[in-house]
C-alpha cells in the first residue's frame, strides 16, 4: 500500500467518525500565493468547525500523503515548484519522488482508496469549451464515474462546456444534485439554466447517499452548492471573463493541464481579484457543507 495516512485520519476513519477529503491544486495553482496558505488552513478549519476530521491529499516528497500537518499545507501553499497531478500524473510524480498537488480525479482516486467517503472542492472539471476538436475532457470525470463518494462543490467552472459536462456525467451514470436548488450553479454565478434534482438540505443529501451505497451503484454523488449571494457574479460578466480568457489562452498557445489554471489567473486579474474572493468564499462554504454531510453519514441509523 504506497498510501500514507496521517495518524489522526486513520484513527478517525477506523472508529467510523465523520472525515472530509480535500483537495490541493486548487491551492496551490487555483489561488494565487500568498492567500493560498491562508485558505489552505482555513478550509481545513472549516471542517474541523462542521465536526469532521479534514484530511487534505497531496503528492509530498514522492508520497502519496492523506491528511498533512499543519506546517506541511503551509509549506506546500508556498512553494512555487508543486506540479498539478491529476490521475495520470500520480505515478510519474511517486516516482520522481516530487511535490505535486492533487486535482479532483487524483483526490477522488486517493480518498477511495483510502476509504473516505466526502470530498470538498471548488469547481468541478469537466469537458472542455472546444472539447468537439481539442477532445479535452477532465479526468475528473472519469473518476466520478467510478468512485463511489459524495463530491461537494459549486458545479463545474464556468469556463468548461456546462450543459456537454452535464450530458457526460448523465452518460457515466453520476448522479447530479442541488443543495436546495433546482439549477445547477456555474462556480462564479448562481445560474446555469441547466434544470438539476433539489435536495432538501444536507439530510436530504445524505438520504441518496446511503441509498447510492445500498444499491451498490459504483459512481459518485455531486452535491452543488450556490456560491455565496453577495460575491456571486452576475452570468453576462462572468461571459465576458470567459471569453478574454479563453482567446488570452489560444493567442498565449495554452493548452492541455496548463488552461484551468491560465484561464482562472486571467479572470482574476480581469475582475480586479474579486474571481478569487469568490473562489474563497465558495470553497469555505463546500467545506463547511462537506463537513455536514460527512457528519450525517457516520450518525447510526437509530439517530437519524
Ligand atoms: N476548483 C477550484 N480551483 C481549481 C480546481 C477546482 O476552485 O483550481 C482544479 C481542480 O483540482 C480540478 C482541476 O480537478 O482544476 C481540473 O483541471 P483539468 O481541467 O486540467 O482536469
Ligand atoms: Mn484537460
Amino acid at each position: 500500500m504506497s498510501l500514507h495516512v496521517l495518524p489522526e485520519v486513520a484513527a478517525a476513519l477506523a472508529a467510523g467518525r465523520p472525515v472530509v477529503a480535500l483537495e490541493t491544486t486548487l491551492i496551490c495553482h487555483g489561488i494565487p500565493r500568498p492567500r493560498n496558505r491562508v485558505l489552505a488552513t482555513a478550509i481545513e478549519a472549516a471542517v474541523r468547525t462542521g465536526g469532521a476530521v479534514p484530511a487534505t491529499i497531496a503528492v509530498v516528497d514522492g508520497k502519496l500523503r492523506v491528511g498533512l500537518s499543519p506546517e506541511e499545507l503551509v509549506a506546500l501553499a508556498d512553494r512555487s515548484d508543486v506540479r498539478k497531478a491529476s490521475t495520470a500524473d500520480l505515478a510519474l510524480a511517486l516516482a520522481t519522488g516530487r511535490c505535486a498537488a492533487t486535482t479532483v480525479a487524483s483526490t477522488i482516486f486517493t480518498a477511495s482508496m483510502a476509504g473516505i467517503p466526502v470530498m470538498a472542492t471548488g469547481g468541478l472539471g469537466g469537458v472542455h469549451r472546444g472539447a468537439e476538436t481539442t477532445m479535452d475532457v477532465s479526468a475528473d470525470l472519469r473518476e466520478l464515474a467510478r468512485s463511489r463518494l459524495a463530491v461537494v462543490c459549486s458545479g463545474a467552472k464556468s469556463i468548461l462546456d456546462l450543459p456537454r459536462t452535464v450530458e457526460a456525467l448523465e452518460t457515466h451514470g453520476v448522479t447530479l444534485l442541488g443543495l436546495d436548488t433546482d439549477e445547477l450553479p456555474a462556480f462564479y454565478s448562481r445560474s446555469s439554466g441547466l434544470r438539476i434534482p433539489s435536495v432538501d438540505g444536507v439530510a436530504g443529501a445524505a438520504a441518496v447517499v446511503r441509498r447510492q451505497i445500498e444499491l451498490g451503484w459504483p459512481s459518485a454523488v455531486i452535491l452543488a452548492v450556490p456560491p455565496p449571494d453577495d460575491l456571486a457574479l452576475a452570468p453576462d460578466e462572468v461571459d465576458d471573463l470567459v471569453a478574454a480568457a479563453l482567446a488570452a489562452a489560444r493567442a498565449a498557445g495554452i493548452g492541455g493541464k496548463d488552461t484551468t489554471p491560465f484561464m482562472l489567473a486571467h479572470m482574476a486579474r480581469a475582475s480586479s481579484g474579486r474571481t478569487t474572493d469568490l473562489n474563497e468564499a465558495l470553497v469555505l462554504r463546500n467545506a463547511a457543507v462537506a463537513a455536514a454531510l460527512a457528519v450525517e453519514l457516520a450518525r447510526p441509523p437509530d439517530s437519524r
